[in-house]
């Protein structure tokens, strides 16, 4: 296993369109075991390849709190089959802009589609922090981020101080 590195704001491969694995073979798995690696170390409840620099439409989640067991999660080519009319709002944050949270307001539950580690096809219904964490990660593998669902003023304020703070970091190193 390896530790891969996050991509941060304002780095363009965020926006890419992520392709569908065509098979689930040892490079997915081991992409999949680097990315249990990389989003338990973050600390994240949810990591899509995209972020790691592999734009491919593999998700990793996992929701248990501190004192629960781990309970690791792959979502292969997920697709959102279904949401409701019901939304609802949680605090989000991202690992590609980090320290930042707002919150969002989504639909409350969703169908979704997606095939497991061992490539059979599954379906879940979500609803909770379960179904905003998916609605999130199936946006990263379609180049959406969370604050493309806040306001303007508050989106550009946020994509200003990563540009910015980007800028400062290549003028140090030169
Ligand atoms: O760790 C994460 N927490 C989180 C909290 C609320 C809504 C979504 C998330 S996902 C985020 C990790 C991440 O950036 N996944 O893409
Ligand atoms: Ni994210």
């Amino acid at each position: 296993m390896a530790t891969r590195t996050i991509l941060t704001l304002p780095d363009p491969r965020l926006r890419l369109v992520s392709k569908p694995v065509a098979k689930v073979d040892a490079e997915i798995r081991k992409l999949v075991e680097d990315m249990f690696e990389t989003m338990y170390g973050a600390p994240g409840i949810g990591l899509a390849a995209v972020q790691v620099g592999v734009p491919k439409r593999v998700v990793t989640t996992d929701l248990a709190k501190k004192d629960e067991p781990k309970n690791p999660k792959v979502y292969i080519n997920p697709e959102l089959l279904w949401a409701s009319e019901e939304r609802a709002a949680y605090e989000e944050g991202c690992l590609s802009i980090p320290e930042y949270y707002e919150e969002v307001e989504r639909p409350a539950h969703v169908k979704v589609r997606y095939t497991d580690l061992d490539g059979n096809e599954q379906e879940i219904e979500a609803n909770g922090l379960l179904a905003t964490c998916l609605q999130h990660e199936i946006d990263h593998l379609n180049g959406v981020l969370f604050i493309d669902h806040i306001s303007k003023l508050k989106r550009s304020r946020v994509i200003k101080k990563f540009a910015k703070a980007a800028r400062r970091e290549t003028e140090e190193a030169e």
